[in-house]
Order: structure tokens, then C-alpha cells, then sequence
């Protein structure tokens, strides 16, 4: 497999899977037509939209009574997928929408391991970017371009023992070129798991 940032054969770390054109255009400005019509929250730098489970960024965790409600029909087609197709043992009960602008980005960081279950999976909306994955306690790095319609599906060792993040620059690295980013919109399915 050839990394397209700098089309050297590289891999992804253990346990992550992409997946080209998880969704069509049509759905891709399905989605964005629906997510643009509700409401974002702007506690941080980029807008974000919860559902099934508010997320706490302070805390870095998620609490029991911290339940929205089920997930909207709107965004259940994709939760089903990735339960019929065998990504999921079960279907995903959170879903954090990041609106990232141009020159935005998400610090390097593993998914919340008392929170979340062993699978989780970022579709891509809008324009490509950059991810960087960082083997923890180790120098080790990967850095792929996450296509607009794609899917990333983190699970084992990409899940729990490298960081995952989107370096905050207006352009990426593509086949010796820098190409500029525009609006990119992501969903993130997980699934919830309490101590
Ligand atoms: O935007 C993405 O693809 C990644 C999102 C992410 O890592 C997160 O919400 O924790």
C-alpha cells in the first residue's frame, strides 16, 4: 500500500482500516445538509455537535448520567452499516460531528479507553486531510491522507496504543505538493462502554 502523502509504501499502524468511498456524494451532501441545520455547540475552537452521549473535554471522559437521547434517524443509516457489515459487534451509540475550518485541527490523543468500546470509526466529509498516528511511548509515526467520503475504522492496536490527530494547517502534504484544505466535516461512531 502506497501512502499518497509522500507515495512511499508505508501501512497504516496495526488494527486500522480505511475504507475508500464509505458513503456517496449524494449522502456525503446529504449529511452535511442535515448536520448545517442543527445546532453546534462552540465550547471549543472547532464546533462540534454530540449525540447519544455529551462528551466532556475537560474531564476527557464521558459519565453515566451524561445521555442526550438515541440517535437521530437521520444519522442511523451508517450506524447500520457498520453493524451489518461485521466493523461493529453492536450498533454504535455515540456519534461527535467536528467541524474543522481551515487551520483547525484535533490534538494528538487515544479515544477514552474506560468510555468507549474496542472499535471506532471517523467518516470523512467534505475536504481531505492529514492524519498523524503516533505509536505511544515510541517515536514511531504514519501520517495518511483521509479522503473526503472515507472511513477510518480504529481498532486493536491503532485503537488503543497509538494517538490519532489532525495537525491544524491550512494545507497537506499530497504527491509533492501542498493542496489546500476546505471545510471538512467528520463523524465519529462509538460505541459506550462503563466501567
Ligand atoms: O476528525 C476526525 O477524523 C477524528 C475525530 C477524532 O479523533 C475524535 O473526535 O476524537
Amino acid at each position: 500500500m502506497n501512502n499518497v502523502l509522500t507515495n512511499v509504501p508505508s501501512e497504516l499502524p496495526p488494527g486500522a482500516v480505511m475504507i475508500p468511498d464509505f458513503v456517496s456524494s449524494r449522502r456525503e451532501s446529504e449529511l452535511l445538509c442535515w448536520i448545517d441545520d442543527q445546532r453546534w455547540r462552540d465550547d471549543l475552537r472547532r464546533r462540534v455537535q454530540h449525540y447519544g452521549w455529551a462528551y466532556d473535554y475537560r474531564a476527557r471522559h464521558v459519565s453515566t448520567d451524561a445521555y442526550i437521547g438515541p440517535l437521530p434517524a437521520e444519522l442511523r443509516a451508517e450506524c447500520n452499516t457498520l453493524c451489518s457489515t461485521g466493523l461493529f459487534d453492536e450498533e454504535p451509540s455515540q456519534i461527535i460531528v467536528n467541524d474543522y475550518q481551515p487551520g483547525q485541527g484535533i490534538t494528538p490523543h487515544i479515544d477514552c479507553v474506560p468510555c468507549f468500546g474496542p472499535v471506532i470509526a471517523s467518516l470523512s466529509l467534505g475536504s481531505q486531510c492529514e492524519i498523524v498516528f503516533t505509536k505511544k511511548g515510541n517515536s514511531a509515526k504514519v501520517s495518511w491522507l483521509l479522503e473526503p467520503r472515507s472511513l477510518l475504522v480504529l481498532a486493536g492496536t491503532a485503537r488503543f496504543e497509538w494517538l490519532h490527530g489532525i495537525p491544524a494547517r491550512k494545507s497537506d502534504p499530497v504527491s509533492g505538493t501542498r493542496k489546500p484544505r476546505k471545510r471538512r466535516v467528520s463523524l465519529t461512531y462509538r460505541t459506550m462502554q462503563f466501567e
